[in-house]
């Protein structure tokens, strides 16, 4: 155990920063001696072998790495991922924070550290409260901090004046229970991470195909003729979807990469469950990699579209083969789909200058991928943060909806759209309701089950949020997990906005830069991880999650809790509900003790409430668990308005560099977890001992009189100002032209809270207008 008194690690000294050269391979070794290390540091010897051995088993806990599923039934002993052994690390680490930490370091010091220093003190293990006008968080019992919640929302004028924010971690159980709370209240501000992920995925898939999720299972996956996966690096963010790729590309399908990074995990994969991989040369994955500019995938989304259309009039003009008309899927547009000939006269129209320009890729490269899939038995598009943080995101994935549906993509084995989420269950906290917009036939089960109104009215997400503290509308903030601080845009405003706050609370388990940027008053409440045992009244409890397919299975940890004075997410949520409704007349029946006591009874509600989860407990048997219902994926029905599946017009969009200014995207390592920083390396990137690094074209660099490894400021330009970011060291990168990427969560001083998509509100963290200045200080700070 760390002394609570010393400080165990400083925050990242960036002038140890070296940088090598980019790796074109991923996972191997290197990965798995990279978070063993990781492991034996938080967790040592015994404890790693212990913890590691459960993760994603049929009879663990589900890991907290990503959302990427699990196979049912044939799961390797250690199913291998650096990024879930690296997640459990941090989570099953032997380090702690208890009271004594707190009155050591005043709160004007905490905020002098890292996440990196933050995230390395270990587990919170008390409830500690932040009085008005005191300078450390002192312990407090559990009854006390739920008083001064209570206090704090009964002096607001309406409920409307606090935020619920929930992070993808949230188990279903907890996630339904903490939506009911706010709703009981009477409000629907349940503004989550998912806002800022894959928001504008739901939007173009809820209004093309009339449900929000992605259509494809792991089968597909391994069964497809062709996979594009574009916006994602699955080698960093989704490490066991490489294994599914290995898999497909053995059956015959082509790898289809588009990204402006020549990202190692697409390009090549040497997979750490066989000797093969481990030992030889592994699986080189993409076929075909387009080295796309920055937001010019609507372009290529509808340029593919164009060409389809083209091969299926005039099939000698590609090498499609077949005779005229069998290119598209003609009989599945007519019964299933409406637009079609909107689009088909839109994409008439393109021009492919247009095309070339926002892409930087040539018709030739693009052609060559449409016949492609013109000659594929089915084709997927899997895409992540790459295709959703742009302003004309939900525009962009419409397209990808339009591509899809010309050859009766949706809905046939092999085939589909696949979003590949973030968060292990950001996907199934919506299902539960952790949205500021849910339907009416929500709210009409929702009322009918717990015989209440909740309100209708929709509420604020992340970015509403942010404004509405920032006004003074909003007073009180509650965290349901996660890092609202440092994950959001605009930081500067963001945690202004935080600091005017009357209470900010957050329910956690590990320290982070929202525990140290609070309203007036403040509370930290410690909660109980995945890995760890849950035990209530009626004896130990499992939770339930939802992954990126669809596939809801049970997650129960293993490991002694953190400390004794942990309580789970559930309990914290009933523990909060029983005292802020306390004499509401209208929820005076809910029994959230009984509940918190006895997870099944929760789920008996959600099976009530929420379509798909009938037969819930017994269904959580199954090896695997079951797989939600998925209208056009089960039975080509599409929940739309009009019954149909939507071709939709988007007008050809794409961000233009104005003259001396590049296009940043903020993007993720490997030895991070969002806002967690694990690790100073990018060894895929070739960044070692540091994380403030600009890549960017070496013809930009030489442009603006600059040379690599020179230290820069970066400074976005925005309506309302500047802002800038100082002492980053530009590093000469093959991105394309015009085209910048940073790490992100450090770039989010940069990103104008108002800069957002279109639609999904979604803040455009992939594409924020900077200009490089020589730094006005030497070192960086
Ligand atoms: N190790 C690790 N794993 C994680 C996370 C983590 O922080 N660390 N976070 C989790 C979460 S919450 C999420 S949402 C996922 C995120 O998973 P990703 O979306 O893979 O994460 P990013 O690092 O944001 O990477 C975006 C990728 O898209 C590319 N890209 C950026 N802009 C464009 C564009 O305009 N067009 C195209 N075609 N490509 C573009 C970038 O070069 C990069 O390869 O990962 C999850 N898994
Ligand atoms: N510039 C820029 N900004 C971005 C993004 C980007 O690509 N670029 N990506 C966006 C995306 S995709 C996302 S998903 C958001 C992420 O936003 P968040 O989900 O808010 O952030 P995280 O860093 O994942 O949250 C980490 C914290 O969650 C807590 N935690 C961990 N496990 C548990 C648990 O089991 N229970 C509870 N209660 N707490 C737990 C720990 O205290 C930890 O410090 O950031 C977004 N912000
Ligand atoms: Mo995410």
């Amino acid at each position: 155990m760390a002394d609570a008194t010393e400080r165990a690690e400083a925050n990242i000294d960036e002038s140890k920063l070296t940088v090598g050269k980019p790796k074109k391979r991923a996972v191997g070794a290197p990965a798995v001696l990279h978070s063993m290390e990781i492991a034996l540091d938080q967790m040592g010897p015994a404890r790693s072998v212990r913890t590691l051995l459960k993760v994603n088993q049929v009879t663990g806990f589900d890991c907290m790495g990503c959302a990427w599923p699990d196979p049912a039934h044939r799961r390797h002993t250690a199913e291998f991922c650096e990024n879930g052994a690296k997640a459990v690390a941090e989570e099953a680490t032997t380090r702690r924070v208890p009271p004594a930490f707190f009155a050591a370091h005043p709160l004007a010091e905490l905020e002098t550290w890292d996440d990196f220093a933050l995230g390395k003190q270990g587990r919170l293990t008390h409830p500690m409260l932040l009085e008005a006008g005191d300078t450390h968080y002192r312990p407090v019992s559990w009854g006390r901090a739920f008083d001064v919640v209570a206090e704090e929302l009964d002096a607001l004028d309406s409920p409307d004046e606090a935020v619920f924010y929930t992070s993808g971690r949230t188990s279903n159980e907890a996630a339904f229970l903490y939506q009911l709370v706010a709703r009981a209240l009477g409000t629907n501000n349940l503004p989550d991470c998912s806002n800022m992920c894959h928001e504008s995925s739901g939007a173009a898939l809820n209004e093309t195909i009339g449900i929000g999720k992605g259509s494809v299972t792991l089968v597909d996956i391994e069964t497809a003729g062709l996979i594009l996966i574009a916006g994602q690096n699955p080698g960093t963010n989704h490490p066991r979807m490489l294994t599914s790729l290995e898999k497909a590309k053995k059956q015959g399908a082509v790898i289809v990469a588009v990204n402006p990074l020549r990202e190692a995990g697409l390009l090549h994969f040497d997979n750490p469950q066989t000797v093969k991989g481990m030992v030889f040369r592994g699986t080189d994955l993409a076929d075909t990699f387009l080295q796309i500019k920055l937001g010019g995938d609507q372009a290529l989304f509808q340029a593919l579209g164009k060409v389809l259309i083209e091969l299926d009039a005039n099939p000698a003009a590609g090498r499609a083969g077949g005779p005229r008309g069998t290119v598209l899927d003609h009989d599945f547009i007519a019964h299933y789909t409406q637009g079609f000939e909107a689009y088909r006269e839109a994409m008439a129209a393109l021009r492919w200058a247009d095309v070339e320009t926002a892409t930087g890729l040539t018709e030739k490269q693009i052609r060559k991928v449409g016949e492609l899939m013109a000659a594929s038995k089915g084709n997927i598009v899997c895409w992540a943060m790459g295709l959703t943080q742009h302003k004309h995101s939900v525009a962009m994935l419409r397209d990808v909806v339009n591509l899809l549906l010309l050859r009766g993509d949706i809905g046939k084995p092999g085939a589909g759209v696949c979003p590949v989420r973030g968060h292990s269950n950001v996907q199934g906290d919506r299902t539960m309701g952790i949205w500021e917009q849910m339907p009416d036939a929500f709210h009409d089960k929702l009322d009918a089950e717990f015989a209440f109104s909740s309100p209708r009215e929709h509420g604020v997400d992340t970015v509403g949020a942010i404004r509405g503290m920032r006004d003074g509308t909003i007073k009180v903030f509650l965290g349901m997990g996660g890092n609202f601080a440092k994950a959001t845009p605009d930081t500067a405003v963001t945690e202004a906005a935080m600091r005017s706050l009357r209470l900010t609370v957050q329910v956690s388990t590990k320290l982070n830069r929202s525990h140290v940027v609070t309203g007036r008053r403040a509370l930290i409440l410690p909660t109980l991880g995945r890995t760890e045992r849950d035990v209530q009244v009626t004896g130990p409890q499992m939770v339930t999650v939802e992954d990126s397919m669809s596939m809801v299975h049970e997650s129960q940890g293993g490991l002694e809790p953190a400390s004794r004075h942990l309580r789970s997410e559930v309990a914290i949520v009933a523990g909060l509900a029983e005292r802020v409704l306390r004499g509401r007349a209208d929820t005076a029946h809910v029994d959230w003790r009984g509940l918190a006591g006895d997870y099944r009874r929760i789920r008996t509600h959600i099976e009530h409430v929420i379509p798909g989860f009938d037969a819930y407990e017994e269904k959580l048997g199954m090896p695997g668990g079951f797989v939600l219902p998925h209208g056009p994926r089960d039975h080509r029905s599409f929940a739309t308005d009009t019954g149909k599946a939507k071709f939709t017009v988007n007008d050809l969009e794409y961000p233009t560099v104005p003259e001396g200014r590049l296009i940043l995207q903020t993007i993720r390592a490997h030895d991070q977890y969002n806002t967690t920083i694990y690790g100073k390396d990018d060894r895929y990137r070739g960044i070692h001992g540091g994380r403030k690094v600009v890549l960017v074209n070496a013809k930009d660099l030489a442009a603006q009189g600059l040379a690599d490894g020179d230290l820069v400021d970066l400074v976005s330009e925005a309506p309302d100002g500047d802002r800038r970011a100082e002492g980053w060291r530009a590093v000469a990168y093959r991105t394309p032209i015009g085209c910048a990427a940073a790490y992100y969560p450090e770039t989010n001083v940069l990103v104008p809270l108002d800069s957002v998509a279109d639609t999904s509100n979604t803040p455009t963290s992939k594409s924020i207008v900077i200009r490089l200045e020589r730094a006005r200080v030497a070192v960086p700070a």
